[in-house]
């Protein structure tokens, strides 16, 4: 399959490195970025026109993915998007209208983890008896620059938006924030109920200093489920899903069902009421 990767800053350069060295049968044919001086293209929308490009992977800032996603949708290119879907849970909706046919995979690469995947089918197959609550916590040791205490809900804590949907199995239908501080250099505590009367909690701590963590337990009437703890400090998200990233881009390239244009728009939708929650200080209903 021949890949174009639009973005090719931090998250899409791990994209073009696993598809150029770790994906059998992709090859990454151009890319574009209007900042990286060895970008085949400025323009995204030019590489999406591009003939040679069969597959796009979109790895450009939330704001940029509606009309690149609805380019590849409208000649039914095959697409890969980085989570946020889009920048609004309007934009989100309209991507998902558009892809009646389901071309479109969310980059969601928690999904391909196997600490994940193996809590689901232990879950799944009833080990712990019904599933009543869960506990998360989602640390990064350092944030980017550019990011904001809704950063945290937007772009990280939508992570746990869609690993609560999907091991759940049903919606996330309140959300309730708790920030003390700025909302960086400490946790945001978030509560998501669910449809059915569950309870998560999620810890969200972009300034974690000692590295990065991910924890998830699951509490159900007879017992709980636990992810794997890694031994020692892990760098960053690239080291601690490099394998779930490889295993994702594999899936999409042999054409295996993934994480639809839907589910980026209910994750979004849960982070919209949690930015709505913390502004006002009070729980929010999530709308979709
Ligand atoms: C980043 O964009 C990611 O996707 C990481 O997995 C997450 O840990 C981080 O908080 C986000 O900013």
């Amino acid at each position: 399959m021949n890949v174009g990767v639009v973005g090719t800053g931090s998250m899409g350069s791990v994209h073009v490195g696993l598809l150029g060295a770790q994906v059998p049968g992709a090859t990454v044919v151009a890319t574009a970025d209007p900042f990286a001086p060895g970008a085949d293209y400025a323009d995204g929308l030019e590489l999406i026109a591009d003939p040679a490009v069969e597959a796009v992977v979109i790895a450009s800032p939330p704001e940029t993915h509606e009309a690149l996603v609805l380019a590849c949708l409208d000649p039914g290119k095959r697409v890969l998007c980085e989570k946020p879907l889009a920048d609004s849970v309007e934009a989100c909706r309209r991507i998902a209208a558009a892809d009646a046919d389901g071309r479109l995979t969310m980059g969601f690469m928690r999904r391909r983890d196997s600490g994940y995947a193996d809590l689901k089918r232990r879950l799944d197959a009833g080990e712990i008896g019904a599933p009543l609550a869960a506990h998360m916590v989602h640390r990064n040791a350092a944030s980017p620059a550019w990011f904001t205490a809704e950063h945290v809900l937007t772009d990280s804590l939508v992570h746990e938006a869609d690993v609560t949907r999907w091991l759940l199995g049903e919606e996330i239908a309140r959300v309730t924030v708790h920030t003390v501080g700025d909302g960086l250099s400490g946790p945001q505590l978030v509560v998501l109920e669910t449809a059915s009367g569950r309870v998560v909690g999620v810890e969200c701590f972009v300034n974690a200093g000692y590295g990065y963590d991910i924890r998830c337990e699951v509490v159900g009437e007879s017992g709980t489920l636990e992810l794997p703890r890694r031994p020692g400090a892990v760098a960053g998200f690239q080291q601690w899903f490099g394998e779930a990233y490889r295993r994702e881009l594999q899936a999409w390239v042999d054409g295996e069902p993934g994480p639809t244009a839907f589910d980026g728009y209910a994750a979004t939708a849960v982070c919209a009421a949690a930015v709505e929650s913390r502004r006002a200080g009070r729980p929010v209903d999530v709308r979709m």
